[in-house]
């Protein structure tokens, strides 16, 4: 074994260890390695932890905050309306420079896993060829799977429109889109709602794809489409490659509804994503007081023993102004808002934005720290998840592919007198 790159001293699951990588591959981890490479970090105790995962956002409106123009009232409805003015000016070069710029900020604070959604209700699928071209463009440093997202729905289309939402979305998948996405709580109507759910998992089952249908995203107690998407999921047996993205609605359901339904979704096994930075601000609008949060019933899906990832959804987009990369936030966001508040709960949250988000975009094997498996790791400034959730501390180094990607350096205090 000759490795190219030792990393010493590292804190991983509690225990400290050298690691030892070599071309793009973990080829060793013990307490203290005998070997010598000719780049060796020592770590100083750090916290190592597998990279972060963001299992949802759009990328493709990415960075457009404020074209052409604000979100008053901060609703789902009116980001639609915006975003439907801004994909008019779209062009592949624009959207290209959004989506590499938000990368790269996800990246340098330790997301190198990606899942984007990417409009494909819009004529030319200017952004989906955008997104297409950085997958490829950005492949050697961070991994981009890409959603086609039908954003006004697929079944919305005036009668002689063309060309159709539902051949479009065909078409983005036969381009070379990796998932089939959905909307179905905006179709028209319930029935198209259904409808467009079946004609997701058609297409899927036809193309061999993965499935994130943002799902029910809205405070309406009677938006049940995750129970379609669960049923689906069930007979179809595609079960974990499907995803439920938001479920805002299972929020407000009556208990008894939901107790029924949690059965229903563990017999399913699909996946669950939370937005909580973005939940939070789009729903509840309309209440007055008590006002709703607007998430979906995280702890519990967790506590059942569904997986659920987490992500941020937008980075300064027409549904959400702000927004940061550092999935630390999203986390932090989580604990307080779902209350997962106990030690356990905490450290939960934490690998909902590593080891489930990996779950919810299929990596198997090639994601986690282990011999054998591909060198893509993180180093915070942290002694452990509780410490690194709490402070948000810097990501230190992000090793990508076996190479050091990214080095950020802490903030320095420095006190200018005395002070008691
Ligand atoms: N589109 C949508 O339908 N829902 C969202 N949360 C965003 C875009 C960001
Ligand atoms: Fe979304």
């Amino acid at each position: 074994m000759t490795p190219t790159l030792i990393l010493r001293n590292c804190t991983l699951d509690h225990a400290r260890l050298d690691i030892a990588i070599e071309g793009d591959t973990i080829i060793a981890i013990a307490p203290h390695l005998e070997m010598t490479a000719p780049t060796e970090i020592d770590i100083s105790g750090q916290l190592v932890s597998p990279p972060f995962v963001e299992s949802h956002i759009h990328l493709d409106s990415a960075l457009t905050v404020g074209q052409p123009r604000h979100n008053q009232s901060g609703t789902l409805f009116e980001g639609i309306e915006i975003w439907r003015d801004r994909k008019q000016t779209l062009t592949t070069d624009d959207v290209k420079h959004r989506a590499i710029a938000a990368l790269k900020l996800m990246a340098s604070q330790g997301t190198l896993f990606v899942r984007s959604h990417v409009d494909v209700s819009e004529p030319n699928l200017t952004a989906l060829e955008g997104l297409l071209e950085v997958r490829d463009l950005v492949k050697g440093w961070i991994t981009l799977q890409i959603v086609a997202f039908p954003q006004d729905g697929i079944y919305s289309n005036p009668k002689n429109g063309s060309p159709k939402n539902d051949e479009l979305i065909e078409e983005a998948i036969i381009l070379g889109a990796d998932a089939v996405g959905g909307i179905p709580h905006y179709e028209l109507t319930r029935e198209d709602g259904v409808r467009s759910v079946h004609r997701i998992f058609e297409l899927a089952e036809k193309y061999n794809r993965l499935i994130d249908i943002h799902c029910d995203e809205i405070d309406d107690d009677q938006s049940r489409f995750l129970e379609v998407v669960s049923a689906c999921a069930l007979q179809t047996g595609l079960q974990e490659k499907v995803t439920a993205s938001h479920t805002t609605a299972f929020g407000s359901y009556n208990d008894a509804y939901a107790l029924k339904l949690m059965g229903f979704l563990k017999r399913s096994g699909i996946n669950f994503i939370a937005n909580p930075l973005i939940n939070i601000t789009l729903q509840g609008r309309t209440d007055t007081y008590p006002k709703r949060r607007g998430l979906t019933r995280v702890k519990e899906l967790w506590q059942a023993g569904l997986n659920v990832s987490l992500g941020h959804d937008c980075i300064q987009d027409p549904w959400y102004g702000l927004g940061t990369g550092n999935m630390l936030d999203v986390i932090s966001m989580a604990v307080h808002l779902c209350q997962m508040t106990g030690l356990e709960e905490m450290d939960a949250c934490y690998d909902m934005a590593t080891t489930h988000g990996a779950r919810t975009l299929n990596l198997q094997d090639s994601y986690g720290i282990a011999v054998g498996k591909p060198a893509n790791l993180i180093v915070l400034d942290s002694s452990d998840k509780y410490d690194a959730i709490r402070r948000r501390p810097t990501v230190s180094h992000v090793i990508s592919r076996g190479q050091v990607l990214v080095e950020t350096a802490s903030p320095q205090v420095k006190w200018q007198r005395d002070v008691d």
